[in-house]
Parts: structure tokens; sequence; C-alpha cells
């Protein structure tokens, strides 16, 4: 049986000595504006769904070759991330069926613009700009 295709994330083996590094970062970040997912180090593009059915950001830029994009749920609502190349899919997508949900896809894509997109009916607004230079 061949592997199944999962989009690939970084998952750090969380020890004692991290448990409590994370625990004190929390406890300095202070309250507000705290968000889900924990971005990979090596993640070229940070897409984050939002309140209000849109993305962080209208233009997302990155270097043409090897992209990663990492993808999370920022918001209370399901959501999906395309990669979209005119109307075409690159690649696969990455699935944010709730909020915390997040995954990186690596891609390989040549100079030009692309769209980052939500397939969710009604999600039109999810709909930004991926330049690749
Ligand atoms: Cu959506």
């Amino acid at each position: 049986m061949l592997p199944m295709k999962h989009p690939i994330t970084l998952r750090f083996a969380i020890g004692p000595l991290v448990a409590v590094g994370l625990v004190a970062l929390s406890a300095c970040g202070g309250s507000g504006s705290s968000t889900a997912g924990t971005v990979p180090a090596d993640a070229d593009v940070v897409v984050r769904a939002v309140d209000g059915i849109a993305w962080n950001a209208k233009e997302y830029t990155a270097v043409a070759g090897s992209v990663k994009i990492y993808s999370v749920n920022d918001s209370g609502v399901a959501h999906n991330m395309y990669v979209l190349d005119g109307d075409t899919p690159v690649g696969d997508f990455i699935d944010l069926p709730k909020r915390g949900s997040d995954g990186a896809l690596v891609y390989d894509l040549q100079p030009g613009e692309y769209r980052i997109v939500c397939t969710i009916p009604g999600h039109n607004n999810m709909n930004s700009t991926l330049t690749v230079e």
C-alpha cells in the first residue's frame, strides 16, 4: 500500500524544558491578540484565516522555487486554503476545519501571480494575491 499523502506539518516533541518555556512565554505574552498555531521556523508564507471570513492579508509575496506555505485558522468558521494558478489548483490544499487547525505544504512555484483562496461557498472574500518573484 502506498503511503498516504499528508500535509507536511512540523511537530515538536515537547519535553519538560520546552513545556516550561512555553508556559513562561504565554505568561509573558499578556492578554489580547493571541493567535493559534505554531508557525514553522522555515515557513516562507504564513496565511491566517481571521474573523470576518478573510485572510489576514490581501497580498502575499514569495521567492520562486520551493515555497513553504503555513496556514492556520484563527477564526471560528471552517475554511480551506488553496493556491490557484488562474483557476487551477496548484498542489494540495490545507484543510482548516476549526479554530487552531493548521498545516504546511511546500509548493514548487515559478515566478508569477497566484491566488490564495478558500473554496467554501460564501467565502469569496477570501481571495488574496500571492506574488512570486
Ligand atoms: Cu473560508
